[in-house]
């Protein structure tokens, strides 16, 4: 069907959630706009449907009702670009239907709220959104960033080296803090909980606390260099994370020392924007767990992780976790996870929908983006004088990553700027996790220096114990 015929197919409710005249007025600044792989479900035809997740993502319902005012009409999201063959539709929401305090948990009531459930549709996929200016000045955004984190470790030419603490679960509090301590002496910065981490009656919370300063405290001593842990604080109800903070924050760490991760799928938006109020000093780390079933590539109904990752930097995430983009154990390939990992980072992206500027000035005003591009290569403007644009928000990367597998995977990702958490990658290690830590420093050695990894290990006996059991996989 041509598009005239796809219009002249729609009846008097659907025509009220069209508009494909708005064309460069959809970016005036009045909407927030969405992208999505729609598949009817074969009744309707892809404006019909289109129209139909238009009406029930904004004002309506599935018939026309007598109680809608002219007012209401306005807030009509809009379907303004649909694409057939590609099966791809556009649709502008007016930002004025969201809460206006900053609150991107009811963006996703609407955006991929009932619609993922919608007869209409066999296929309803958010590939991509974007935010006018007037929503970057009311959303958080990131507060403390990787920049903070750069300048506290002292830590600027290399991804900050991480790893999560295994067997995942069933190691007591002091057994815990033990596997902390070997990472930290045998490679570097940062050690995470991980996401099931919580007050388990073998690894009571705050005794799991205080071993971890102990531990910490000791390889800060010997090592001489700077150490973080991620404390998972995600629980049953906001006051019980918020306690999690508290008895972190009394435990003695000096401020950098510690991030909040929170478990931002299965703990919802919520819990991930009060972190961010609460604790704007503190690096909030997004874990995702549980977002491949919106995210997998091979769902049809869902959101990409483009979308996940650019709401957390608009919820004020300090980090998310993007992916390793197929070379580790998750599902998800570089045109997923690189472009996520590179959208949150930069100022202005255009790879993929939209060309999204991070910048709080509106587009009308040129003169002053221009400084802010100007600005972003020197990356003072991200850094000294956020007013003017939203901060970064650091891929964390993760994943079935190994000593072996981090070049490869930086040879996709094109910089440095990220956390890697190797789990496996380090505890797996034939000589045990101190051994695996410095593999992995060692690797990253090499990948700084431009030697091969085969060629550092010939006198770096880690690394080439890493080579031997890893490859062999
Ligand atoms: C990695 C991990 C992370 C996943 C999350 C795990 O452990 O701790 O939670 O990486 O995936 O439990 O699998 P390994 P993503 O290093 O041992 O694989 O980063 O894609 O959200
Ligand atoms: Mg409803
Ligand atoms: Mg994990």
């Amino acid at each position: 069907m041509t598009i005239e015929e796809l219009l002249k197919s729609l009846n008097d409710h659907q025509r009220a959630y069209v508009d494909l005249e708005l064309w460069d007025k959809a970016t005036n600044g009045d909407y927030m706009l969405a992208s999505y792989h729609l598949v009817p479900n074969g009744k309707k035809n892809i404006l019909q449907a289109a129209c139909e997740v238009a009406s029930e993502s904004s004002t309506g319902t599935n018939f026309p009702v007598k109680t809608e005012t002219p007012y209401a009409r306005l807030l009509n999201a809009l379907v303004y670009e649909v694409d057939p063959e590609a099966e791809m539709v556009k649709i502008a929401f007016p930002w004025r239907l969201f809460d206006r305090n900053g609150n991107i948990q009811n963006i996703f009531t609407y955006i991929a709220g009932n619609i993922f459930g919608m007869g209409d549709v066999k296929a309803l996929k958010l590939i991509d959104v974007w935010f006018p200016p007037v929503m970057l000045e009311q959303y958080d955004g990131p507060s403390y960033t990787l920049d903070d984190m750069r300048k506290y470790l002292n830590v600027y030419d290399r991804p900050i080296l991480g790893t999560i603490v295994k067997p995942k679960m069933g190691l007591s509090s002091a057994e815990y803090a033990e596997v902390c301590y070997d990472f930290w002496v045998g490679g570097w910065d940062f050690v995470k909980n991980d996401e099931p981490q919580a007050d388990q009656d073998f690894c009571p919370y705050e005794k799991m606390v205080a071993h971890v300063k102990e531990a910490m405290d000791k390889a800060v001593k010997e090592t001489g260099h700077k150490k973080i842990h991620s404390f998972n604080v995600s629980a049953a109800d906001f006051d019980t994370m918020l306690e999690r903070c508290e008895i972190i924050r009394n435990a003695g760490f000096e401020p950098g020392s510690y991030a909040f991760l929170i478990d931002g799928t299965t703990a919802g938006w919520m819990a991930v924007q009060t972190l961010r109020r609460h604790y704007p000093d503190v690096f909030i780390h997004f874990h995702r767990a549980g977002h491949g079933a919106y995210t997998r590539p091979e769902n049809p109904i869902g959101y990409s992780v483009l979308v996940l990752s650019k709401f957390a930097r608009l919820a004020g995430a300090s980090g998310i976790h993007t992916g390793t983009a197929g070379v580790g154990k998750m599902a998800w390939t570089p045109g997923e996870d690189v472009t996520a990992a590179h959208e949150i980072r930069y100022f202005t992206d255009m790879w993929h929908t939209f060309e999204q500027s991070w910048t709080k000035i509106p587009p009308q005003d040129e003169d002053l983006i221009g400084i802010n591009e100007i600005d972003k290569k020197n990356m003072e403007i991200l850094i000294d004088d956020s007013w003017r644009g939203i901060k970064k928000c650091c891929p964390i990367v993760s994943g079935g990553l190994n000593p072996v597998l981090l070049k490869p995977f930086m040879d996709l990702m094109w910089n440095a700027d990220f956390i890697t958490t190797m789990g496996a990658g380090t505890h797996a290690h034939p000589d045990g996790t101190r051994a695996g830590a410095t593999a992995m420093v060692q690797a990253c050695e090499a990948f700084q220096k431009w030697i091969d990894i085969h060629e550092y290990a010939k006198d770096h006996k880690e690394l080439a114990r890493a080579i031997e059991f890893f490859e062999k996989k």
